[in-house]
């Protein structure tokens, strides 16, 4: 007989199921504030001041449900409540004024909690800040009741905190409904429109306010002439959206096309410097917020990847971006202008051509020259979104403009969450980069990003940086993410965005804590440690048994799934390795390559120049290797392939078993539907890491002729 899996049509709860609200649902909670919780100019809140009174309801809508669901009760704030959430005009108390508001955020985003005598206290001075607090007191469960007196001031690191939808409203015949989306359909449309249905939109915005993300924008960077219309026509229906994640704190923004005064104005031109252009985006920025007061702002790709934008007039990247920002500064908007500029039609056989330095040869020229509403958003890495690459040099060589980071959550390149691949230690690493060594104080990259860069000026400082984006793995998908562990991916960005110096693993075992919350908000602690051996070295995992030492790509081309070594190596898109019989790598030294390393600051343009000093993990991505040339393992380039391709392959297994040893536990501690849509993936990372085993290492071993020194089967 087989056990047929009932599945629940509704979005699985992801790291909110009703278990996770139970320590504060059991309790006497209580909200106090000194404002009107009825909603004023139809529930919109004046732009920038975010005392919508929709959140306020929210949250007493949250409290309800967790006192309804666990039997505790939302009483009056002078009723003793165990939980006081209180709105304050000023947190008062010991310390300064909570930190980090910019211009362009929402209000101060920070709360105070205190807890005395088991008695919990949130302050904040904005219903949103609030409702962080709220979840903030989710997030930690009994303890948030049962810990030590504390009196701690919480705020974001980033003032913006972005997610980027590369949704389409149309199904886009070779890219789908979602470009480099893994997980259905998108949230937002279908059907060529808006969907009329929005729920999900609402659910999907308590589950990021619960991490800390605070704006989504809602389309496609490469936008399409379907698309481009969000911007003028449709712009009742991104009102819908707009306020389908209001109740949230969640600011909605628009990717835009340059190109725009032409194809949707009728104008003869886009040039950034002409009159009728400037005119038509300040008007088209005056529509969007007469229509949607609280409106984000406008994300650019421009000159990229076939993307219009300021090059065809002669004018550069500050010229365009200033355009945009020109026109929706009179509504404090921002605009996200991305640093993702190369040529993508570049001649194979041109050593000289490197993307890798495109971003900073176009952009680190035009510093100083950004208007302080735009923010540059630069890939964390130079080429895009690899496994293992560099940390982008632009980060370093803007500090007179607002930069903001940008990741790749959906699993574009890491295995499209067919593969388990936890990215916060990979995201991790970018964000604790010192692009200066021990040198500008230590400054890390999640400095910079946070406005706290050397010689950075009082604009940047004051606005708290360009803060952090990155691409969403969501869809319509029941599981929202497609492998329902790529929801620790979305949970773990959203907790980086709001403090990126939490550990990886603690943040891990947040998501396992409340996404695996029994009804009483227990956890299996079996649960626990299987997560932990399943994802927490995923990402090496990963690059193990992927592309070796930095050298990146080596993927199907157009999907980027599974193995390929050579399918980029005599294209245009300008993402080679150059092996040979000899040897691989990529020469970007000064000395006899590209000169890329010049593009760093000291120390690191001087590490990775030497071949005595550069890290083996980017080895083929700053030189071109001998295949013997010995690692500081000791072992040779060629045995290393070899040897991480089959340690890689075991490690999966591992995991597979991991994951097999809760199969007592199915169905209760692990639902009967998340268990089979976890072991159908895992069986597909199992056949796929083989598949990279034997393509990589026959590929190397007949390249080099160099035999694997223990004799493992090579084909
Ligand atoms: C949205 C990569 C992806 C593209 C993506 C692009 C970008 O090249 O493959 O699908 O386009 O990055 O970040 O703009």
């Amino acid at each position: 007989m087989t056990s047929e899996i009932v599945v629940d049509p509704a979005p699985h709860p992801a790291w909110l199921p009703d278990g996770a609200l139970a320590a504060a649902g059991r309790r006497r909670v209580a909200v106090a504030t000194p404002e009107p919780a009825e909603p004023q100019r139809g529930g919109v809140a004046p732009p920038g001041s975010d005392s919508s009174p929709q959140v306020v309801a929210t949250l007493r809508a949250e409290l309800e449900r967790a006192t309804a669901a666990h039997g505790g009760a939302v009483v009056d704030p002078d009723g003793s409540p165990d939980l006081l959430l209180a709105l304050v005009h000023e947190v008062s108390g010991p310390g300064a004024r909570l930190p980090a508001r910019g211009p362009d955020t929402s209000g101060g985003d920070g709360f105070r909690i205190v807890r005395d005598g088991g008695r919990v206290t949130v302050t904040a001075e904005t219903p949103t800040a609030l409702l962080h607090g709220w979840f903030h007191v989710v997030r930690h469960g009994e303890t948030a009741f049962t810990g030590p007196d504390v009196d701690e001031r919480h705020a974001p690191a980033f003032a913006l905190r972005v997610l980027d939808h590369w949704d389409n409203v149309d199904v886009h015949p070779v890219m789908g409904q979602v470009e480099r989306g893994y997980s259905g359909g998108s949230i937002f449309y279908a059907d060529g429109r808006v969907r009329d249905d929005l729920s999900r939109v609402t659910t999907y915005a308590r589950l990021l306010a619960a991490t800390g993300v605070d704006r989504v924008c809602i389309n496609n960077v490469n936008v399409h002439a379907r698309e481009a219309r969000l911007l003028t026509d449709d712009l009742p229906e991104v009102a819908r959206v707009a306020a389908a994640m209001r109740p949230y704190g969640v600011r909605t923004h628009l990717a835009v096309s340059f190109a725009a005064p032409m194809t949707l104005g009728g104008l003869p031109t886009s040039d950034p410097l002409d009159d009728d252009v400037r005119a038509w985006w300040r008007a088209a920025a005056d529509r969007v917020w007469a229509t949607i007061p609280d409106f984000g702002g406008f994300v650019v790709k421009a000159d990229s990847e076939g993307q219009p934008g300021p090059f065809a007039y002669g004018r550069d990247h500050a010229d365009g971006a200033n355009l945009l920002a020109e026109a929706v500064a009179p509504h404090d908007g921002v605009v996200h202008w991305r640093a993702f500029v190369y040529d993508h039609t570049q001649d194979w056989r041109d050593r000289t051509t490197d993307r890798a330095r495109a971003a900073y040869d176009h952009f680190a020229p035009l510093d100083g020259r950004f208007a302080d509403n735009v923010v540059v958003q630069v890939k964390h890495g130079p080429i895009d979104f690899q496994t293992r690459e560099a940390v982008s040099p632009v980060l370093a060589g803007m500090p007179a403009t607002r930069l903001a980071l940008e990741l790749q959550v959906t699993q574009e390149y890491t295995g499209q969450q067919r593969h388990a691949c936890y990215l916060a230690p990979w995201w991790s690493e970018n964000l604790g980069f010192r692009p200066w060594g021990a040198g500008e104080d230590g400054a890390a990259v999640r400095d910079v990003v946070a406005g706290r860069g050397p010689s950075a000026p009082a604009a940047v400082a004051d606005a708290g940086g360009g803060g952090i984006a990155a691409v969403s793995n969501v869809g319509d998908d029941r599981f929202w993410t497609g492998h329902p562990l790529a929801q620790a991916n979305l949970y773990a960005f959203g907790r980086l965005a709001w403090d990126p110096t939490l550990e990886p693993a603690a943040i891990l075992d947040e998501w396992v804590g409340l996404t695996f919350a029994g009804p009483d908000g227990g956890l299996e602690p079996r649960v626990r440690e299987a997560l932990h051996a399943v994802l927490d070295d995923s990402w090496r995992t990963y690059e193990s048994y992927t592309a070796p030492l930095g050298v990146g790509f080596m993927v199907r081309p157009g999907h980027h799934y599974g193995p390929d070594v050579d399918g980029y190596e005599y294209t245009p898109w300008g993402t080679y390795h150059f092996a040979d019989r000899d040897g691989i790598g990529v020469d970007r030294t000064r000395a006899t390559g590209t000169g890329f390393t010049g593009q760093y600051p000291e120390p690191w343009r001087d590490v990775y120049e030497d071949l005595a000093t550069c890290p083996d993990e980017l080895l083929l991505f700053f030189h071109h290797v001998p295949y013997t040339h010995v690692l500081r393992s000791g072992v040779t380039v060629v045995q290393h392939v070899y040897d991480t391709h089959f340690a890689g392959v075991e490690r999966v297994r591992e995991a597979v078993a991991a994951w097999e040893s809760l199969a007592d536990l199915v169905p209760g501690a692990l639902p009967a539907d998340v268990d089979a849509r976890v072991r159908e993936r895992l069986a597909e990372q199992l056949r796929s890491a083989v598949e990279w085993r034997d393509q990589l290492n026959t590929y190397f071993f007949r390249k080099s002729g160099i035999p694997d020194a223990h004799g493992r089967t090579i084909f």
